[in-house]
């Protein structure tokens, strides 16, 4: 199997209206969670992947664990647990130019992890771990699995890939920067966004926060710029990427880990980092045209029609 990841998956309620949530009526829900959302991206686009967490043992958990594995996505350590409840958050469409995030997780069953969920015969079955900060952040226990994962991972030589996504909402500042450098030093890839580098380096430009952290160690680094594209800094190359189409967004949740399906999935069929990085953007652009983080998720057909047209 290709890729491995670690991480919360919640159920996502969306009021059907725009206006704050106190007049709101009726809401659709959804399936969300950086990890899985990424790794449902991947195989989307042919990649194998498996997904460690935990969740209640409820409908909503339910609910999650049989859409993730109608995606494709391995769940043999994917526990149920009948101790803690399965997280949920609300996305509320304030204006119809802003989205905010509530969560309801405190204390939930992926918030509960251990150690324990951790085997080392199932981890070195894959080539590449795919972590964010959101895990580390959720709770002390589950940083704790997470950290674990990490050395496991390395010690089997897996690839480790990271997105910090920064989530001041779960954790103290103090705390989220020593842990997201500490992870950082032990990453090969990494993609963080403009707002993460302010954040733990101070710096906003996007080809000082590539090289900070090609000095930490990283060997390859892609700075995600929103509707801007992408910089990318891995060796000798450096450069920009944008995607194929400018895009009506409809919910722009989910951009990020769309990005990183589609850059991910070109580095793993070795398309020059280029490519990979412009089918990051293309598939992170593409998430933003449909409401949900996982359903506006493009197939390989999907972006190669994509490209191919672009070209004539
Ligand atoms: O950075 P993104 O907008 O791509 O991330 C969105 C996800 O996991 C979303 O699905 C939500 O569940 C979360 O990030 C989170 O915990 O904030
Ligand atoms: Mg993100």
């Amino acid at each position: 199997m290709d890729v491995l990841s670690i991480g919360e998956t919640m159920i996502v309620f969306s009021p059907n209206e725009v206006g704050p949530m106190r007049y709101a009526r009726d809401f659709t829900s959804h399936i969300a969670g950086a990890e899985t959302n990424t790794l449902i991206g991947l195989q989307k686009l042919g990649i194998s992947t498996g997904w460690i967490s935990q969740l209640g043992n409820d409908e909503l958990g339910q609910r999650i664990l049989s859409f993730v594995r109608g995606e494709g996505i391995n769940v043999d350590f994917v526990k149920l647990t009948d101790d803690a409840n399965t997280g949920i958050f609300i996305k509320e469409k304030f204006r119809s130019n802003q989205t905010r995030v509530h969560y309801y997780r405190s204390g939930s069953a992926a918030s509960q992890m251990n150690e324990n969920l951790i085997n080392k015969d199932y981890v070195s079955q894959f080539k590449f771990l795919y972590l964010t900060g959101i895990t580390p952040a959720i709770s002390s226990s589950s940083k704790d699995t997470m950290l674990h994962l990490l050395k496991v991972s390395k010690q089997l030589g897996l690839k480790i890939i990271f997105d910090p996504n920064l989530r001041l909402k779960l954790w103290d500042e103090d705390e989220a920067k020593a842990t997201l450098l500490s992870i950082i030093k032990e990453c090969d890839i990494i993609l963080p966004g403009i707002s993460e580098g302010e954040f733990l380096f101070g710096l906003s430009d996007e080809r000082k926060i590539a090289q900070k952290m090609i000095d930490l160690g990283a060997e390859t680094v892609v700075v995600k710029l929103g509707e801007q594209g992408a910089y990318y800094h891995s060796g000798d190359q450096t450069g920009y990427e944008k995607a194929s189409q400018e895009v009506e967004v409809v919910d722009p949740v989910g951009a990020g880990d769309g990005f990183a399906a589609g850059f991910i999935a070109g580095y793993i069929e070795q398309m020059s980092i280029q490519d990979a990085v412009h089918q990051g953007c293309d598939a992170g652009a593409l998430v933003t045209t449909v409401k949900g983080d996982v359903e506006g998720l493009p197939t390989k057909e999907e972006l190669e029609n994509l490209n191919s047209k672009n070209k004539t």
